[in-house]
């Protein structure tokens, strides 16, 4: 078991990762940072696995750090915290596989953060999103006041985080912090549908195409553009272009290796 708290569940190619921990509203405590770092180091190399969903339990997805367990922790300890959530988001975000974050409740500073590190976010109706850090005299730390503003420009995230205000989830489909929004009873079976999708495409391709978008975004236009070419001129030469344009030509689905 890779944490009390956190349940594994595979559907296939799909791996299903669901925070249990409904008496706290999902916090991130004790020791559950460590064991999801831990399960996305390990899982990047699993071959096997395709895709990822990401999700909650009850009325929260993640209600974000366990505020009870670093109040009134030192500098140190809170910095050695800062290092250890860094590497969560960071190995999330890097994940050579499609990662889908399907929130189904609250999802509150370290929670919107963790939904903010996956690839797509999809929500239910019922769902809250905000970065409330600004209430405890804090800033979003988990990536928040980069990766918003990536997705939603920097005045809609200024005032989101300026504010701390929850966000309704049809206000986070019009902002595009969100992929969509559905029923509660559909969200998961969504998730895993979509999810299942992208696990069927060219495992190879999806992981470049996630790194040219994610690296590109960082880069000058382009040098970002040259990047895109050379990643392209790789692809083109495995044997998994090879099968997808001879499947498409012999009118037939393609197989694909991963090599
Ligand atoms: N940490 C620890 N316990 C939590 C958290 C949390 N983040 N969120 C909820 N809980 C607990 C409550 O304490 C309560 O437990 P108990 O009954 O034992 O006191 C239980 O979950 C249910 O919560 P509520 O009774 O508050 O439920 P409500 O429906 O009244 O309210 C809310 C729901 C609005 C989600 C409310 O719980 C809330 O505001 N939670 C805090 C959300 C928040 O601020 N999250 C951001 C945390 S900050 C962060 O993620 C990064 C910074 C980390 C640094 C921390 C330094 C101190």
């Amino acid at each position: 078991m890779l944490h009390p708290h956190i349940e594994l569940q595979r559907f296939g190619a799909v791996e299903l990762l669901r925070i249990r921990r409904e008496d706290a509203l999902g916090a991130l405590g004790d020791g559950m940072i460590e064991a999801i770092t831990d399960y996305a180091i390990g899982v990047a190399g699993r071959s096997e696995i395709r895709a990822l969903v990401l999700t909650g339990t009850g009325r929260s997805f993640v209600a974000g750090a366990d505020i009870k367990i670093y109040h009134g922790a030192g500098l140190g300890d809170f910095n050695a915290y800062q290092r250890r959530s860094r590497r969560m988001f960071d190995a999330i975000a890097g994940l050579p596989q499609a990662t889908i974050a399907a929130v189904n409740g609250y999802a509150l500073g370290g929670g919107f953060e963790l939904a903010l590190s996956c690839d797509l976010i999809l929500i239910s109706d019922k769902a809250k999103l905000g970065l409330p850090e600004i209430k405890l005299g804090l800033l979003p730390g988990g990536g928040g006041t980069q990766r918003l503003p990536r997705l939603v420009g920097a005045m809609r995230a200024k005032e989101l985080i300026f504010s701390g205000r929850m966000i309704s989830a049809a206000e986070a489909v019009a902002y595009g912090a969100a992929l969509e929004a559905c029923a509660p009873d559909d969200l998961l079976g969504r998730a895993l549908t979509l999810a299942n999708e992208l696990a069927e495409k060219a495992p190879l391709a999806l992981a470049e195409a996630k790194r040219v978008i994610d690296d590109g975004l960082e880069a000058a236009l382009p040098s970002a553009l040259t990047f895109e070419q050379r990643v392209l001129g790789a692809l083109y030469a495995t044997d998994d272009a090879k099968e997808g344009i001879a499947a498409f030509v012999e009118k037939r689905l393609p197989n694909f290796s991963a090599r």
